[in-house]
């Protein structure tokens, strides 16, 4: 288990997050507090219905990630493009996607944001340009690549986020990946969302080099760990990555130190950590130290909570009567909205000359 991000001590880093007014405004702090809040009930909501089988196939969440999500997201507007690996829901929120198109697509049907021929890990926004989320580890990160050169191509000033887990800085894509990003001076920003696990492995059983922003060194790329159960220290890194990509073309990797709540997938019954560990977790809640931070500093009051808890769930209600109503693809139309053309079995046949 890692201990902390940067060895700094509790007093030092409550200094630090004193006055958060002076570091973003009241109506910032608190979208941030409400779109975490969302993720949190969003994902805990889609945890039963999977349950209850609404829901099939594989199933990943963002519980414990909200504030890298929520900070992440915050520095980008209509411009920029995200790719991200499966597990995905919360950016595809905190993207202004709207929930009930969210839960359709959870539960494959034809409203849901890829007409329910994506399911859980490929929810996708061209509007929003949202390019969504890759099953196949690293596989979002050539793609994410290529989407920065068609915008340096195009000569557009768009930025474009790689998001990807721990587990994927050790696919041979990442590599390749940072490396042409950095000779092309391309503007992406490689997210990583460091866990602490790769399914059941810890990074330091993976990685040589457990401190993963170090590898953008060897590309010779601007690179930072940041806590990300911090949800302003999250949007300061991204802000310096931003600029950095939109201004001066220069590609970076930023590390969120984060953590999740439960098992990998919904059906992980998660017995690689101890319950020390998850416990751990559980008391260090970004979205509890963040909302004890707001009341503080006066911003957030126990009315305000209980107002804004309330929209919510009538939010995430509304989501899931929406996807309930909307009615699954019809068969004949399996072929409908894909790349790949339906192609008769007869032609299948392996030819030999
Ligand atoms: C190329 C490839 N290898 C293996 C898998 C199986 N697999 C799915 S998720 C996963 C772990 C990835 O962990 P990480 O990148 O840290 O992402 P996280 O789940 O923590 O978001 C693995 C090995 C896969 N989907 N694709």
């Amino acid at each position: 288990m890692s201990s902390g991000v940067d060895g700094k001590t509790e007093e030092v880093k409550a200094a630090v997050r004193g006055n958060m007014e002076a570091r973003a405004s009241r109506a910032e702090l608190l979208s941030y507090f409400r779109q975490m809040l969302m993720i949190r009930r969003f994902e805990e909501k889609t945890a039963e219905m999977y349950k209850k089988a609404k829901i099939g196939g594989y199933c990943h969440l963002n519980l414990g990630e909200e504030a890298s999500i929520v900070g992440a997201l915050s520095t980008l507007d209509s411009r920029d493009y995200i790719y991200t690996n499966y597990r995905e829901h919360g950016y595809a929120l905190a993207r202004g996607m709207a929930p009930g198109a969210i839960m359709a697509e959870l539960f494959g049907k034809e409203d849901g944001c890829s007409k329910g021929r994506g399911g859980s890990m490929h929810l996708f926004d061209n509007n929003l340009h949202f390019m969504g989320g890759y099953g196949i580890v690293g596989g979002q990160l050539p793609l994410a690549t290529g989407a920065g050169f068609a915008l340096t191509y195009k000569g557009e000033d768009g930025v474009v986020i790689a998001q990807m887990g721990d587990g994927a800085t050790a696919i041979g894509a990442f590599h390749e990946s940072l490396n042409l990003a950095k000779l092309w001076n391309l503007p992406v920003i490689f997210l990583v969302i460091n866990n602490l696990y790769g399914m059941g492995t810890p990074v330091e059983k993976s990685s040589a080099v457990p401190e993963l922003y170090r590898r953008a060194r060897a590309y010779d790329m601007y690179a930072e760990r940041v806590d990300g159960n911090d949800v302003l220290a999250v949007r300061d890194a991204m802000q310096r990555a931003v600029r950095l990509a939109r201004e001066d073309k220069e590609p970076s990797l930023i590390e969120l130190m984060s953590f999740r709540m439960k098992g990998h997938s919904v059906v992980d019954p998660d017995r690689y950590r101890t319950n020390e560990e998850k416990r751990y977790y559980a008391e260090h809640d970004p979205i509890q130290a963040y909302e004890e931070q707001l009341i503080a500093e006066g911003i957030l009051t126990p009315e305000m909570i209980e107002t804004t808890e309330a929209e919510i769930e009538r939010e995430v209600e509304s989501a899931v009567e929406f996807a309930e109503k909307s009615a699954f693809p019809k068969p004949e139309d399996l072929f409908q909205f894909m790349y790949a053309t339906s192609v008769p079995n007869a032609v299948l046949e392996v030819k030999t000359y």
